[in-house]
């Protein structure tokens, strides 16, 4: 679907910033960032009508990396700062990254709301299955028996599936991708960006340093598999939530779910209550001498 949209004369080279990222060489972020840029030449709105937030992390520094306003922002907050800017100023086109930690673990309990309220935001996750920043400790998606320097002797917890957990909360666009397929990445991205309404993405991107081995390019190359491939039919939610259920042994790439009707967004709704109530606010100096009454 990507076609990348000429006509604008944007393309991928004018939404990265002059910083040089400072991930380790091999870092599955670089092909993130490829291909989010390759997405937004696609969408073609200017830099300057994009904010783009981020948490804590190696991924969450993807923002810098980029001409959008960024705001690397605090850990596992990324999703509520993302949704004031949208509402403060709705005609921003509002990116939202981070790593699975920030995500699924110190914000997790932010995922399911910002579903439910459904701005018109994309999320972006950068599932490398470990705390990369920190060197390597277990993540909410580290997989079960994996040795990290935080679980010597193999993890004993089971790993937060993000496609089932978002595709449970109601997400109207749930999608997959990884770095080793970055047209593919770069294609549900962009679709990601032109769904109204919350989107998902989760990428499979490799830590070099601290990922364990099935989690690297390689490994993703020899088993990714394209949901088109399946024939899987975007618009059936419960086709998805199966096929989500083998995150963590079968790489499926593509969109798992696409609501066919998208809801109305909070965004939307929020700005035809204000028309609606506009008639009767009270001015804002009656409001001032009110609150300010003895
Ligand atoms: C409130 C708070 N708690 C903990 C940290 C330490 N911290 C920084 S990044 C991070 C996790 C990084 O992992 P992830 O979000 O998956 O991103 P990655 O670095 O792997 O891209 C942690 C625990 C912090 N910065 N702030
Ligand atoms: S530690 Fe891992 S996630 Fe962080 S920059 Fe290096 S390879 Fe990437």
């Amino acid at each position: 679907m990507t076609a990348i949209n000429r006509a604008h004369g944007l393309t991928a080279k004018d939404y990265k910033s002059a910083l040089k990222p400072i991930w380790c060489p091999g870092c599955g972020d670089f092909g993130v960032l490829q291909s989010i840029s390759r997405a937004l030449a696609g969408v073609g709105r200017a830099p300057h009508e994009i904010a783009f937030v981020s948490g804590i992390g190696c991924s969450s520094r993807i923002p810098g990396y980029t001409t959008a306003y960024g705001f690397n922002s605090v850990h596992g907050r990324a999703l509520p700062i993302a949704q004031g800017i949208k509402l403060a100023n709705p005609d921003l086109l509002v990116l939202v990254a981070g790593g699975d930690g920030d995500g699924f673990s110190i914000g997790g309990g932010h995922v399911p709301h910002a579903i439910r309220r459904n701005l018109d935001l994309t999320y972006i996750v950068m599932d490398n299955q470990i705390y990369g920043l920190t060197k390597g400790q277990l993540s909410p998606t580290s997989p079960k028996g994996l040795p990290t320097v935080s679980s010597s002797y193999g993890s004993i917890e089971d790993p937060v599936n993000p496609l089932l957990y978002v595709l449970a909360y109601g997400a109207g666009f749930v999608a997959q991708g990884t770095p080793a397929d970055m047209a593919g990445l770069a294609d549900v991205i962009e679709e990601a960006i032109r769904f109204p309404g919350f989107a998902f993405v989760n990428v499979q991107s490799p830590c070099i340093t601290f990922g364990h081995e099935d989690s690297q390019l390689k490994h993703h190359k020899e088993i990714l598999q394209t949901l088109a491939s399946l024939n899987h039919d975007p618009s059936n939610r419960l086709a998805a939530m199966d096929l989500a259920q083998e995150y963590g042994t079968k790489l499926y790439t593509g969109v798992f779910y696409r609501r066919p009707e998208p809801s109305a967004t909070y965004d939307a709704l929020a700005r035809e209550r204000q028309k609606e109530l506009a008639p009767k606010a009270l001015p804002r100096e009656r409001i001032l001498e009110r609150f300010l009454a003895k």
